[in-house]
């Protein structure tokens, strides 16, 4: 990001960077503006030391190969919600066929080493989740709804998109090792595996992730 603050009229301002995304998100309670509305303050108050070129290149990079997709492998994973034995909600991950797994279940995402994926996940929660994979970067493909009503996790059959597959905007065409996964819809990912190793994916929010919205996947030498 480049921030210009050499407008006087900024000279002796408090300028806060403000979050206004109800939590959870989308749907959730409105922040509290006197705490988690707050995210960080400028204060313009000393002189500059340095003028930097605050001129936007015409071009931040260039258009990125796209990875070959027509004949990458599709899973189909799931983001899920159950209840624990106490009736408490947990955030899980898991596979469309075979639902919510758990963290100890068998690895189920095993790609060889250079493969290309498409991961294909259904977000049958109704937060939106940043998705994180280890050692891989990947490219977003598109967001698509589908029908959250017929849709049941372990069935593949109840799976029926709608609408049209939406390209992510000019902010998500780079390469991303996170991504937001909105409710209500399939968020599709392309990736070339290319580090043989145990690592794992999983949705970054604290809470989500070590209860227990992280899975182990492997790729094979
Ligand atoms: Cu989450």
């Amino acid at each position: 990001m480049i921030v210009d603050f050499a407008d006087p009229k900024l000279a002796g301002q408090t300028i806060v960077v403000r979050n206004d995304a109800r939590t959870p998100f989308p749907n959730g309670h409105a922040v509290d503006p006197a705490t988690t509305g707050q995210v960080m303050a400028f204060r313009v108050s000393k002189p500059m030391s340095a003028t930097a070129d605050a001129t936007l290149p015409a071009s931040l990079r260039a258009p990125l190969a796209k990875l070959p997709g027509l004949r990458a492998r599709v899973r189909q994973l799931l983001l899920a919600e159950i209840k624990d034995e106490f009736g408490r909600i947990k955030t899980m991950l898991g596979t469309v066929e075979h639902g919510a797994l758990g963290w100890d279940a068998p690895i189920s995402e095993t790609p060889r080493r250079n493969d290309v994926e498409i991961w294909s996940v259904v977000n049958a929660t109704p937060d939106a989740h940043p998705m994180h994979l280890h050692m891989v970067f990947f490219q977003v493909l598109d967001r698509q709804k589908y029908d959250a009503e017929k849709f049941e996790a372990g069935k593949p059959a109840t799976l029926r998109l709608t609408g049209t597959a939406m390209a992510p905007p000019a902010g998500e065409r780079g390469w991303k090792d996170t991504v937001i996964m909105r409710p209500g819809e399939v968020t599709r990912v392309i990736a070339r595996f290319d580090l043989p190793g145990l690592y794992v994916w999983h949705c970054h929010i604290l809470e989500h992730e070590d209860h227990e919205m992280m899975r182990p996947y492997r790729v094979l030498p």
